[in-house]
């Protein structure tokens, strides 16, 4: 019963989808357990997506993941990191299965939405990357 992180990117924040994302996942049955809006700082975006550093997609990452506001949240509920990985779909939105938010909404493999841990070790760290103890609703 482990938490994952999501984040409707700065595409989907733009493009009024937070509302149709967070239907999609209490629909699945998963549960919001925290949520809040940002903007990312340079530095911010820069350590978020540091497994990536010196990959020809970082700088460009970094700009776009700093574009606009964010919104973040903590995702609860039985297999709760490979579910909403089903949700959004394959990071290109091209090789996204449909009834996907990638495949319904992204534009481009860095114009794709949504994030998602991608492993309960990820989850953790990037959930306490924007979430303090007290910012987290406890498993019911
Ligand atoms: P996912 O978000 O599906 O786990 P990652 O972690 O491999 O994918 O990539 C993180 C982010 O980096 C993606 N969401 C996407 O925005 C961007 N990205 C990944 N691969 C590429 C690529 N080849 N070209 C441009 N951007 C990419």
């Amino acid at each position: 019963m482990a938490n994952t992180l999501g984040i409707v990117k700065p595409d989907g924040v733009r493009r009024k989808l937070v509302g149709n994302i967070i239907s999609r996942i209490e629909k699945a049955g998963l549960i919001i357990r925290g949520l809040k809006a940002l903007r990312l700082s340079k530095e911010q975006a820069a350590k978020f997506y540091a497994v990536h550093e010196g990959k020809p997609f970082y700088r460009s990452l970094i700009e776009f993941m700093t574009s606009g506001p964010v919104v973040v949240m903590v995702i609860g509920g039985h297999d709760s990191i490979d579910r909403w990985r089903d949700l959004m779909g394959h990071t290109d939105p091209a090789r996204a299965r449909y009834n996907t938010i990638r495949r319904e909404f992204g534009t481009s493999i860095e114009k794709n939405v949504v994030h998602g841990s991608d492993s309960a070790t990820t989850a953790r760290s990037e959930v306490a990357f924007f979430f303090g103890d007290d910012e987290v609703l406890p498993k019911e």
